[in-house]
């Protein structure tokens, strides 16, 4: 079997958020009869296909998806052939699913136990299963944890390493995975080499020419040492804070937009306001280029040549379609243009030179991206094979590609997991970081709508696209509707205890009774002003899907 014969979606708005994944899903569901589990709080276009749509209390997925592994454990419906030969640890993870009985889950998620055994038989019956999340997921303080809830789901069923089946995180951004091979986390090297690990840090060390000794935590409060540090860096959530203790002096951000998509917008400007230098690189002025000492204009997609990575590992290139506009320029020459600079001071004072010149990636004199790409290749095991030339003679690559005639990886765990046997992980529930109480009685969550881009610093610029959506709305369910005496499409007052904003409420089912939907597209009622910084302890992403809040009319 090479196809998904279930899907099971929780916390991913596919249709709206990755439309065209999402029309695929849908094919699946109308030609092939693929049966589709939706697991969201709220009422999403998809539940229009799904077999069943389970409503869970938003930030308890743990709770719920141990519930239904109770099941599936108490029914012997467990793939006992895949635990015993390619996972580890079942009997202590077993010990903390039974800790779940069905009326349990039922308790903490506000699923009736009829449907948690409904879904459970769909799940067990209907092989492979795919499962498919977002940010309903991840943008919890137990972001992580939820993962490997689902993971334990994946292995318990023994839906890993097969065509059709899976753990399958839809990434957002349209590179964000290529980001994340290429380094863009505070903790790794390209292809999650181990900054601590010494191995990995000396062969970068050579690369790039700087001192092979690392740069300990002393050296960066500034002795002379002039290697790789040997330390984790900073995720960008710990960073704005970090600007308040004067951890951080100076930020360079690249295409980000933090005012309006960082959580609790009211603390981000105050600590905007405190920073020493802030360089912002962007295609257009937004909220956050007020607090910038200098503007960089970049280029955007139609003006770049490159290779974007999407979420099945396959590295895809991306041709310049239109020259640089204005004074634009080319993202990456913007970055090496300031490096070399840097270079030319040490050249004029040479006893405190940090790069060895004669090392191969020293000069950052490249002259396109192929020159970046051969670079990656050098240092970056999983992408060796992929160069420009493959991708440009049309070849797929999904990486691990490991020389230049391997033909790429689709599937990924066939025989074993990296870490060698699967390891079960005994999880509990854990309640959200702010729950509603008499003061803020209602729970807010954030996300996105189909018409809109983030802060909206592109979307809000595209007519056609203003005039579909040309102001937030705020999804509203209708019995709370009635009681706060909303007579049709009128506007809200939605506070939290950081800050408050107002905007169109939107009157619908799509929400349940207690729950609140608002997005951040529009800085002048974006979601972020209410949002709170709570982080989840591994990944530090903030817990944008849930916090508690009071809604009023305005009059
Ligand atoms: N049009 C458009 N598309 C986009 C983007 C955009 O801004 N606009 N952004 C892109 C990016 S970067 C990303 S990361 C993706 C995000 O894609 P999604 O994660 O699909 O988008 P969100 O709007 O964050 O919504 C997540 C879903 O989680 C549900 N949810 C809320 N709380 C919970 C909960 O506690 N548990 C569960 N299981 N579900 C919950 C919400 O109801 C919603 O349906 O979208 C990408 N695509
Ligand atoms: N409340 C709430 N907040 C959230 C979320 C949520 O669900 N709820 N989701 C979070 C998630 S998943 C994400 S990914 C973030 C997104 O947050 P951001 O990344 O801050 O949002 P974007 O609007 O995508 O910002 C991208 C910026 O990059 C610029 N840009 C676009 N293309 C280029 C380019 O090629 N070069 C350069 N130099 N600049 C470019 C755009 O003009 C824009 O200003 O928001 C997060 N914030
Ligand atoms: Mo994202």
């Amino acid at each position: 079997m090479n196809f998904s014969e279930s899907l099971f979606i929780i916390g991913s708005n596919t249709s709206e958020q990755h439309p065209v994944f999402g029309t695929m899903l849908r094919r699946a569901i109308k030609n092939r009869g693929v049966k589709l589990i939706v697991a969201d709080p709220r009422r999403i276009d998809m539940v229009d296909f799904a077999t069943m749509h389970i409503r869970q209390n938003p930030g308890t997925d743990i709770a719920l998806l141990n519930g239904l592994m109770y099941i599936i454990i108490e029914k012997g419906w467990e793939d006992k052939a895949f635990i015993e030969e390619r996972c580890e640890n079942f009997d202590e993870f077993k010990a903390t699913v039974m800790q779940y009985p069905p009326q349990k889950a039922s308790e903490i998620t506000g699923v009736p136990v009829g449907q948690l055994y409904q879904a459970a038989e769909i799940m067990a019956t209907t092989k492979p299963m795919a499962v498919m999340w977002a940010m309903g997921i991840t943008q919890h303080i137990v972001g992580v944890r939820n993962v490997m809830t689902l993971a334990n789901l994946q292995m318990l069923l023994g839906n890993m390493g097969k065509p059709g089946g899976g753990v399958n995180p839809l990434r957002g951004q349209n590179n964000v995975q290529g980001a994340c091979d290429m380094g863009g986390l505070p903790n790794v090297y390209t292809a999650y080499q181990n900054v601590i690990n010494d191995e990995a840090r000396l062969k970068f060390a050579r690369a790039w020419g700087c001192d092979e000794a690392p740069r300990t935590k002393e050296g960066l409060q500034g002795t002379s040492s002039n290697g790789l540090p040997s330390t984790v860096g900073l995720t960008v959530t710990e960073m704005m804070p970090g600007i308040l203790t004067e951890k951080v002096r100076a930020l360079y951000i690249m295409g980000e937009n933090p005012v309006t998509s960082d959580p609790d917008s009211a603390h981000i400007r105050h600590c905007l306001e405190q920073i020493d230098f802030l360089v912002l690189q962007d295609i257009f002025p937004t909220e956050t280029a007020e607090f910038a000492d200098v503007l960089l204009p970049g280029v955007s997609f139609a003006e770049k040549t490159g290779t974007i990575t999407n979420t099945e590992r396959r590295v895809q290139m991306v041709n310049q379609a239109i020259p640089e506009i204005g004074q634009a320029r080319q993202d990456w020459a913007i970055t090496a243009g300031i490096a070399m600079k840097m270079l030319e001071g040490q050249v004029d004072q040479p006893e405190t030179r940090f790069v060895k010149m004669d090392a191969p990636w020293a000069k950052w004199n490249y002259t396109d991206s192929s020159d970046i790409m051969s670079e990656i290749n050098a240092l970056t095991p999983s992408y060796t094979g992929i160069t420009h030339s493959r991708l440009l003679k049309g070849e797929r690559l999904q990486w691990p590609v490991p020389a230049l005639d391997h033909p790429g990886t689709p599937i990924l765990h066939t025989k074993g997991f990296a870490r060698g046997k699967g390891k079960f992980m005994p999880i509990d529930h854990v309640p959200p970081p702010e729950m509603p109480d008499d003061a803020y009685p209602t729970i807010l969550s954030t996300g996105r709508v189909l018409y809109h881009w983030h802060g909206g610093a592109m979307t809000r610029r595209a007519k056609g696209l203003m005039e579909v959506y040309p102001e937030a709305m705020v999804e509203v369910n209708q019995d709370d509707a009635v009681k706060l005496g909303l007579d049709g499409k009128k506007r809200v007052r939605v506070t939290s205890r950081r800050g408050s904003i107002e905007a169109l409420a939107w009157v619908t089912d799509r929400v349940p009774p207690g729950m609140v939907y608002a997005n951040f597209h529009f800085p002048e009622s974006s979601a972020n002003e209410l949002t709170i910084a709570a982080l989840d302890p591994v990944s530090k992403i903030p817990s944008f899907k849930v916090c508690a809040v009071k809604v009023e009319i305005v009059e």
